[in-house]
């Protein structure tokens, strides 16, 4: 059998292509289904069915000799990985061994290293303990993304993430920051989104008070749209949601919701994660948020550890850019516009300790 996957905008339409594509099998086996959030945020339903052997070479119009070179080609390709994968241990071992030992026991993955090493292997970089450490070095900056303040337009930033990750606590910085730490006072807003927690709004609203801002709360999905509107004036419009569990499905499809709801204002979404969570955690999460189009990160609790290996192994493999990172408790205080340079320190420090 062969595994086949088919999109649409729901199941029901993916598996009718299926069908059109395979009509001669009677019995088309599903295999697996999820939904995705597409480019434009809209949601693509996935399915993957087990299509017979014959049936998906005719599809393709391939004869069995024809498919055969093709796996053979596969297959070669494949040999020529494991090939160099094997070199890292027989050739280079005991210096190339050290250096991916050393920095995948501090949270950097294993493929990852390896993809990285292999173009070195036989040179003298890969000879060279502390050549080869510092190349890779470059590569996790290079891999690493920032994104730049800019409030040269008006934005919506919306946080959203697990619970208890500090969303509203920055937030709450970020709209002192923003109306009287920089350049020029910009005029900000505040809203809650769908505050269902006890609590929550009041929490944020007992800061809006003391900074004297204007600050909402929308609880119907229609009302997210008018108050945006109603708030157009504003250079900064901050949105706080409630932290969602990554077994939460129905709040998150709500979140999606809100965010379809409104067409004429680009809304920016940053997922808020704890620099102390470990890769798995941090990559469930982020599956799970996806759902809605991520833009960038904020990364809390960079005080709280000194270990910073997992989130720099899924930041540079998902290619997710730093916007802030949060390093206390204090408001405003505790937090500073992402720098390369201070994730990376972490990292080098943690490489020594
Ligand atoms: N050490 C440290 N604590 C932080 C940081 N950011 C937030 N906190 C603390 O984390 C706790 C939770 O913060 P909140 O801002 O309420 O978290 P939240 O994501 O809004 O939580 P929910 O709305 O319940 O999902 C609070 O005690 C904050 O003071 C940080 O950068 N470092
Ligand atoms: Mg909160």
């Amino acid at each position: 059998m062969i595994e086949e996957t088919f999109e649409a905008p729901t199941p029901k339409e993916a598996f009718a292509l299926a069908r059109s594509k395979y009509p001669h099998v009677s019995d088309l086996q599903l295999l697996r289904a999820r939904q995705t959030a597409g480019r434009d945020g809209k949601l693509i339903a996935e399915i993957t069915v087990a299509v017979p052997e014959e049936e998906y070479l005719a599809s393709l119009g391939l004869s069995e000799e024809e498919e055969l070179i093709r796996e053979m080609q596969q297959l070669q390709s494949q040999m020529q990985r494991m090939k160099a994968a094997a070199g890292i241990r027989d050739e280079n071992s005991e210096t190339v061994e050290k250096v991916i030992g050393l920095l995948s026991s501090k949270g950097l993955r294993r493929d990852w290293l390896i993809q990285r090493v292999e173009p070195m292997l036989g040179t003298a970089v890969a000879e060279d303990e502390k050549l080869l450490l510092s190349y890779l070095l470059e590569e996790v900056d290079e891999g690493l993304r920032v994104v730049p303040e800019d409030l040269s337009r008006p934005r919506v930033m919306m946080m959203v993430g697990p619970t208890g990750v500090g969303k509203t606590t920055t937030i709450a910085k970020l709209a002192a920051r923003y109306s009287y730490l920089l350049d020029r006072d910009y005029r900000v807003a505040l809203i809650n989104l769908d505050s269902w927690r006890a609590g929550a709004y009041e929490q944020l609203d007992n800061f809006a008070r003391i900074l004297h801002l204007e600050h909402r709360r929308v609880e119907r999905i229609e009302e997210f749209a008018e108050q945006l509107d109603a708030l157009a004036d504003y250079d900064v419009i901050l949105v706080d949601t409630a932290g969602i569990s990554p077994f939460d499905t129905d709040r998150l499809i709500r979140t999606v919701e809100f965010l379809k709801s409104v067409r004429d204002r680009e809304i920016s979404t940053s997922l808020v994660i704890s620099a102390t969570a470990k890769y798995e955690d941090i990559r469930e999460i982020y599956e799970h948020f996806n759902f809605i189009n991520v833009e960038n990160a904020i990364v809390t609790k960079f005080d709280e550890t000194q270990r910073v290996g997992d989130l720099i192994a899924f930041l540079t493999e998902r290619h997710l850019p730093v916007s802030y990172l949060s390093t206390g408790q204090k408001v405003p205080d505790d937090l500073i516009p992402a720098e390369k340079e201070r994730i990376l320190d972490a990292f080098t420090g943690e490489l020594h300790a």
